[in-house]
């Protein structure tokens, strides 16, 4: 019984779990993957605590097109600083897709994703479009109240002393 009580604690130490909301209103989509154009935002969840591991993320994003663009080229990129992601889900995400018309529309849903942070910790939100219906001008922006809430663990840098504690102690009650 004290064994299994023990590493259940070292395990609730080892790895905190956290979720955090970012805003994504305002953000535009310009032109095609790439462009110099289109917006990054960039944050930095927990204060830029270095190593996050993004595990899922909830959307409420809302859409408006401009002019004939339509609803599905509309692409959200997810990242870490230099673009490495280091995961093995994918790090794009079609809030539209099959909504191929013109519009204004709120998307609201849940996905599993699979993010590694840099030491720097920053978090990157980038638009684009599938299809750019004219060239360096915007094709689609997130109105307000648009985001997107991260959930996510740090694993702590104390982990290892830890779990080599919950040994020790497993190790002393055997004799
Ligand atoms: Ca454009
Ligand atoms: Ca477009």
């Amino acid at each position: 019984m004290k064994t299994t009580s023990t590493l259940v604690l070292c395990s609730s130490l080892a790895f905190t779990t956290h979720a955090e909301v970012l805003d994504l209103s305002g953000l535009q989509s310009w032109d095609l993957d790439g462009d110099l154009s289109n917006e990054t935002r960039i944050f930095h969840p927990t204060g830029g605590a270095p190593f996050n591991v993004i595990l899922t993320i909830d959307y409420d994003i809302t859409i408006e097109t401009v002019g004939s663009s339509w609803l599905s080229e509309v692409v959200i990129r997810f990242g870490n600083s230099d673009g490495t992601f280091h995961g093995f889900w994918p790090d794009t995400f079609t809030p539209g897709l099959g909504n191929d018309f013109a519009g204004t529309q709120r998307y609201v849903g849940s996905f599993q994703t699979d993010i590694h942070l840099n030491p720097d910790g920053e978090f990157h939100v980038s638009l684009f479009e599938s299809f750019d219906d004219v060239s360096d001008a915007v094709d689609a922006v997130l109105l307000d109240g648009s985001m997107i809430r991260l959930g996510y663990f740090i694993p702590a840098p104390s982990a290892t002393m830890l779990l080599g504690m919950g040994g020790l102690l497993a190790a002393r009650r055997r004799r």
